[in-house]
């Protein structure tokens, strides 16, 4: 039995507000959308199967490397955290998996955990192991590396580590492992390129034997941070590499963040694609490197365009495409549960308006090399406000049809101040 966390009554009155008017923009919407042969209710069934998973971490405020600026209410562990993503489904109905981070969210009886989050209509994504950071009473420190380290006592504890996180997820429901390490140098000449590359291949490929036959392990690229001269997985180049290395179960993910500025990410989507490798996302925006800020608050037109060539992918499979949508975040000045409503809103934009797009016509256009019009077949579909789209598929679906409103109107963020303890002020995402 489901029991979800906000009064399902709260959703009904406030919607029941809002829907003469929404009745209204749907119904022009369509007509206007008829006229160039585009079926509305046809476009809204796509967005209501569309999904993202939140991030168990994001559901904190995650802060910066310099501060962390917590709020009354927030969660303090992974059942508290759990309550939050169920508000974040309940209301935008487009957000029902979570994906775990290891050990952040270890307990002791994941078959209850498992059981706890499908009452709450929630269901569970890529399990995240973590060996970027040393744990209390760890044997080796990942200081220099942890896939990748010259201490093979490291390098076996970090195998060690991720196997038991696919474990894990098996008894979550998991099917997919990904793998983010720290590893790189802050020094020319502090490590070899080739040798610590070797040492990760290496160390990935024990982690890689022990997939279950249904399971895949996301390899996660990142050009700096917490190492700032090099990282060992440092592009979709090297991700790419080892992904081919490992075999067919190994695919890359594509953090939006974790690219130099300027970077043409569409294209890389594409690249990986065409070779099979496309696995999934972190969503996140970006202004100058990993900054974890809200998805679409920054560059949104990028966001479009990542879509794009998704659904170029969705018409042209290869290799089983099925890539796992991801949201990654850090929040630090707003309430995460708002932060991720409006980022799972402006995810599910981009995907609709990349829906929206004519294909034979950008096809078309392509072919005869008209440069404008092939643009403009872009162009017309992202200039479309598809917002009157998404919200009917979520009243249907039983979510709110103003996210934020209802989130605010049931005061849940005061009414969990009372009740749950306080969060500490040290730095960091946990
Ligand atoms: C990294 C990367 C990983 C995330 C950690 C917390 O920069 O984005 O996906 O697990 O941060
Ligand atoms: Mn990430
Ligand atoms: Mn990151």
């Amino acid at each position: 039995m489901t029991s979800l966390p906000l009064s399902q009554d709260l959703i009904a009155e406030a919607n029941s507000r809002d829907m003469v008017a929404l009745d209204e923009d749907y119904a022009a919407l369509g007509r206007k959308l008829s006229r160039t042969g585009i079926d509305i209710d046809a476009i809204k069934e796509r967005v209501a199967s569309f999904s993202v998973a939140v991030p168990s971490w994001g559901a904190g405020r995650g802060g910066t490397r310099f501060a962390k600026f917590p709020i009354a209410g927030e969660p303090t562990n992974i059942h508290e955290k759990l309550e939050d993503c169920a508000v974040i489904n309940q209301l935008s109905r487009v957000t029902p998996r979570v994906s775990p981070h290891f050990p952040w969210d270890k307990v002791s009886d994941f078959a209850a955990l498992r059981e706890e989050a499908a009452e709450l209509g929630l269901g569970w994504d890529a399990v995240n192991s973590n060996t970027f950071q040393d744990q209390v009473g760890q044997a080796h420190t990942y200081a220099n590396g942890s896939l990748s380290s010259q201490d093979a006592g490291a390098r076996a504890q970090a195998v060690e580590h991720n196997i038991e996180c696919i474990e894990i997820g098996q008894k979550l429901g998991s099917t997919d492992l990904t793998v983010w390490v720290g590893d790189g140098t802050n020094f020319p000449g502090q490590q070899d390129f080739a040798r610590s590359l070797d040492r990760y291949l290496d160390a990935a490929s024990e982690i890689y034997a022990a997939l279950p036959g249904d399971w895949r392990m996301l390899l996660e690229h990142k050009m700096f941070e917490p190492a700032f001269y090099s990282t060992v997985i440092s592009d979709w180049g090297s991700s790419i590499l080892a992904a081919q290395e490992l075999g067919p179960k190994a695919k890359c993910l594509v953090d939006l963040g974790h690219h130099a500025p300027n970077v043409n990410i569409e294209q890389i989507v594409a690249r990986l694609h065409r070779f099979g490798k496309l696995g999934g996302f972190h969503f996140n925006d970006s202004k100058y490197g990993d900054d974890d800020l809200d998805s679409g608050s920054i560059n949104p037109h990028q966001l479009f365009l990542v879509f794009n060539e998704l659904i170029e992918a969705e018409l042209n499979p290869r290799d089983g495409f099925n890539p796992s949508y991801m949201i990654d975040q850090s929040h630090n000045v707003t309430d995460p549960i708002e932060s991720m409503l409006s980022s799972a809103e402006a995810i599910t934009q981009c995907y609709a308006k990349a829906a929206l797009v004519d294909r034979e016509a950008l096809h078309g256009a392509q072919e005869a090399n008209d440069t404008m019009m092939a643009f403009q077949a872009l162009r017309r579909a992202y200039n479309v406000d598809v917002a009157p789209i998404l919200a009917k598929a979520r009243v249907e679906a039983g979510g709110a049809i103003d996210v934020l409103a209802v989130y605010r109107t049931s005061m849940w963020r005061d009414r969990k101040g009372q009740e749950r303890k306080a969060v500490g002020l040290g730095a960091g995402i946990v």
